[in-house]
């Protein structure tokens, strides 16, 4: 397992060693069905968080205050997703055994599904937060079952059905809609019920996945799948105080396509969001 050197997020500078929360680029995206290019996403979110502050007025928390770690981007074999979920696995396994709360920075969907195999390894009782547009529930996409279509199914198949709660959920395929309405999944195609959620598993361990297109794409238009509809930043930050009331034990950001975000909003959009997700998350 090999990290390279990329440009680091801001203030993320400190050594693995001692860090107190650490990012990990994971830039694949073998499996992308429509605009592919989230292989690019982590350095180009990097390079874009030097645009914004590393100050928080929301949480009153700076990110110079805390011992960071950038690890640099995974070096995963391009086009073959079967040695790039067990490399990621690998990955994870590392990080669980070093104590290191992650945020891993995609990269595709079909990802959180190795994570989540270690994760759930480690906590037996993991709850994933689900943030999404699509509801990723093939059985298989283009004959492939290892694909950003499948990873809410994999992942269900793994921590089981009723310890995964989908926010944002908003473009099916029917026979996906009527599968999860019998396996009685919870969704939503917005966040009502999110803090009563966070109230249910508060006690347990929770790993949480975000794709970025659970956002609006008039604010976060460079995704790979972008769909009408879905949250502003504001619902986003309203989430804060419920999220930090949840034992993350590790955490997500994917799908962002940078090559279809000319101006750069995209990439500045989601520095911030992971800046506020540091912040709700390092050790207080
Ligand atoms: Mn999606």
């Amino acid at each position: 397992m090999n990290f390279y050197r990329t440009e680091k997020f801001i203030r993320c500078d400190a050594p693995f060693k001692n860090a107190d929360l650490v990012l990990a680029g994971l830039p694949y995206d073998g499996t992308s069905s429509l605009r592919p290019g989230s292989r690019f996403a982590p350095n180009a979110i990097r390079k874009q968080s030097y645009s914004i502050e590393t100050f928080s007025h929301e949480q009153e928390r700076d990110l110079s205050d805390y011992k960071l770690c950038d690890l640099g981007d995974l070096e995963v074999p391009y086009g073959n997703s079967e040695a790039v979920v067990k490399l990621v696995e690998k990955t994870a396994a590392h990080m669980l055994k070093n104590k290191k709360k992650v945020i891993y920075i995609g990269g595709e969907h079909l990802l959180t599904y190795p994570l989540i195999k270690q994760y759930a390894k480690k906590y037996k009782d993991l709850k994933v937060i689900y943030f999404d547009a699509h509801a990723d529930f093939r059985e298989a996409f283009y004959g492939s079952h290892l694909s950003h279509a499948s990873a809410a199914k994999l992942t269900a198949d793994i921590v089981g059905y009723d310890n995964l709660f989908m926010f944002g959920i908003r473009s099916f395929e029917r026979n996906e809609y009527n599968y999860m309405k019998k396996k009685k999944v919870f969704f939503e195609d917005n966040l009502e019920h999110f803090n009563e959620k966070v109230e249910m598993i508060k006690d347990h361990p929770v790993y949480m996945t975000l794709d970025m297109d659970v956002f609006d794409p008039a604010c976060v238009p460079g995704l790979g799948t972008p769909e009408a509809g879905g949250i502003f930043y504001d619902d986003f930050v309203n989430m804060l105080p419920g999220l930090s009331k949840l034992n993350l034990v590790g955490m997500d950001v994917l799908e962002i396509a940078p090559d279809y975000d000319p101006h750069g909003n995209t990439c500045i959009f989601a520095a911030k969001v992971i800046r506020e997700l540091i912040l709700n998350t390092v050790e207080k």
